[in-house]
């Protein structure tokens, strides 16, 4: 299904840019502004060869959005959606080879040397709201060598010089970033759209959203997850280490976005309780601010829970601040494939999640389960273990149920794993980089099985009211040329 980017890069680095009094605008392509039709780009979308949908303004739109621009900055988090970002950035270097085209993000930083062949002068390897102001002091001086600039790859000679991120390059108190500009985003137009980064929203449902985070990295670290990867010595820094807003701060950022007219707050932070008790008094300032709040994004069953039950603050915490919906990352029911691969995050044998579940429900928030199958040494018998654990939880109250194929997305140590181990032909297709395509081969369960379980499972766990709804947002149906078509086909894209 198509749903507007939105990505937090956008306000972060305008933010960046603004607080040093630098000229910046935000464009989505995705969705364009006052002078784009929302009929003609966004529920008009087109087929690629690959089978994603094209959704977004024309070329001649985005040369004209960008033609006075000195620098265009290019954001690239999902690797899916790589394609589709170099093509903008061919488009832009073949019309305009003195503009300076810089990308981010951490599908850009994890393949540099594409984006470097395709167009794009520079590629940050890191948080860059330092980074950009740097970018911009070599630009104003008329320069174009950025190989003195921390943290960032760029060609010079032809050469790529990639410089690693610095621990001093990172901003450890999060209380010193600039505040985002949110109110330089479209927001009206998503509000209209109403498709936010969670749940199911219509336009009636008047869901004016943004997202915030009020803290960054995460204290797991799980091979699927780049930041498992970002540690000293990576070329992105250990930007993966959990650090904090202050309450104060967060607080402000709460009110700028009240300002502008938001009433539904996503949450997105990568472990929300990574300190459990500073979050559960943060969470408890919220009870008070007009606007609903959703956590689709960084909740942990194990910070969930104490002693293996419950952990009735926490849930009570979230409740009162507004929380209607909750995504609980189970990944998987198998203790090998957890410990394996997901930290061991949580304890199968011993956490009581019926429990839990019941105690969300009794507080009113609709849970879903996230499960993920398909791990390169996964047996048939572990995913069943996994399918049966989600259908025991629907019976004990689970909402609904996501299921995911596990991808070796560029910048993981899963990616690594899979190249090195012969999981992922090197000539892999980028746009099948996707959560419902079983992207690697010589797997204990073959890639056309996954699909297959993937979409029978995810059928047979939700309702079909969710189902429907879901398929309902679709904006084509999707025919894929090939064999592995079907997890497509489910109505979850
Ligand atoms: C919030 C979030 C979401 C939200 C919203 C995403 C959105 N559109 O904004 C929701 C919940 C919807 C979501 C969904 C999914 N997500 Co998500 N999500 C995140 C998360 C936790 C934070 C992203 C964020 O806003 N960060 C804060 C901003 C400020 O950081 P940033 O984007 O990195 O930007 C900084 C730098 O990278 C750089 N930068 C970035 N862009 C640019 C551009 C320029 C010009 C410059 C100069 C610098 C720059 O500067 C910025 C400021 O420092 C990331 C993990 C992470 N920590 O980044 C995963 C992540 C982006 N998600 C991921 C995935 C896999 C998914 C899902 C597929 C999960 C699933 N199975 O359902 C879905 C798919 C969504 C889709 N569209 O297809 C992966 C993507 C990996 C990949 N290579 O594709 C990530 C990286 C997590 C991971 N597991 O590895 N996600």
């Amino acid at each position: 299904m198509v749903k507007p980017n939105g990505s937090l890069a956008y306000p972060q680095i305008a933010g960046a840019l603004l607080e040093k009094g630098i000229e910046v605008q935000i464009f989505d392509a995705c969705i364009g502004n006052d002078k784009d039709d929302l009929q003609t780009v966004f529920y008009a979308s087109t087929q690629l060869d690959s089978g994603l949908l094209r959704t977004g303004v024309s070329d001649e739109r985005i040369l004209e959005e960008i033609k006075d621009s000195h620098i265009i900055g290019l954001t690239s988090i999902f690797s899916a959606q790589e394609s589709m970002v170099l093509h903008c950035s061919r488009l832009i270097k073949a019309h305009f080879p003195e503009k300076v085209v810089v990308a981010g993000g951490v599908n850009a930083r994890a393949r540099k040397n594409i984006f470097l062949s395709n167009g794009v002068d520079i590629v940050c390897l890191s948080e860059a709201e330092k980074t950009i102001i740097d970018i911009v002091d070599v630009v104003a001086i008329n320069s174009r060598d950025f190989s003195t600039i921390r943290s960032v790859a760029s060609l010079k000679d032809g050469i790529i010089v990639s410089n690693k991120t610095r621990l001093d390059d990172i901003i450890w108190d999060l209380d010193e970033q600039p505040y985002p500009a949110w109110h330089l985003m479209p927001n009206e137009r998503y509000w209209q759209i109403g498709r936010p980064h969670g749940g199911v929203f219509g336009p009636q449902d008047n869901i004016r959203y943004a997202s915030i985070m009020t803290s960054l990295g995460c204290i797991f670290s799980c091979t699927y997850c780049h930041i498992a990867g970002e540690s000293d010595g990576s070329d992105a820094g250990n930007i993966g280490k959990f650090r904090i807003k202050s309450d104060e701060r967060v607080l402000k950022e709460i009110d700028n976005l009240i300002k502008i007219g938001v009433n539904t707050i996503y949450v997105e932070d990568d472990t929300l309780f990574g300190h459990k008790h500073r979050a559960i008094n943060l969470l408890r300032k919220f009870n008070t601010i007009d606007a609903a709040f959703m956590c689709v994004n960084g909740m942990n069953i194990a910070h969930m829970m104490r002693h293996n039950r419950p952990d009735e603050e926490v849930i009570e915490v979230l409740a009162q601040a507004g929380v209607r919906e909750l995504d609980l990352p189970f990944e998987s029911a198998s203790s090998r494939i957890l410990k394996k691969y997901a930290t061991n995050k949580w304890s199968v044998e011993k956490f009581d999640i019926p429990a839990l579940i019941g105690k969300c429900r009794k507080y009113g928030m609709s849970i879903n389960g996230a499960f993920m199958i398909g791990f390169p040494d996964e047996s048939r018998e572990e995913i069943e273990m996994t399918l049966d654990f989600a259908r025991q939880m629907r019976e004990a109250g689970l909402n609904t149920v996501n299921i995911s194929i596990a991808v070796p997305l560029p910048g993981t140590p899963m990616y690594d794993e899979a190249m090195e181990n012969g999981n992922l032909r090197p000539d892999f297709n980028i746009d099948k980089m996707h959560w419902l395509r079983a992207n690697m081969v010589n797997t204990l369960v073959s890639p056309d099985e996954l699909e297959e379980i993937q979409r029978k499972a995810w059928e047979s766990l939700n309702d079909q009211s969710y189902i429907s709804k879901k398929r309902a947002m679709l904006a084509v149906e999707p025919v894929y040329p090939g064999k592995n078509h079907s997890a497509i086909a489910n109505g979850q894209l």
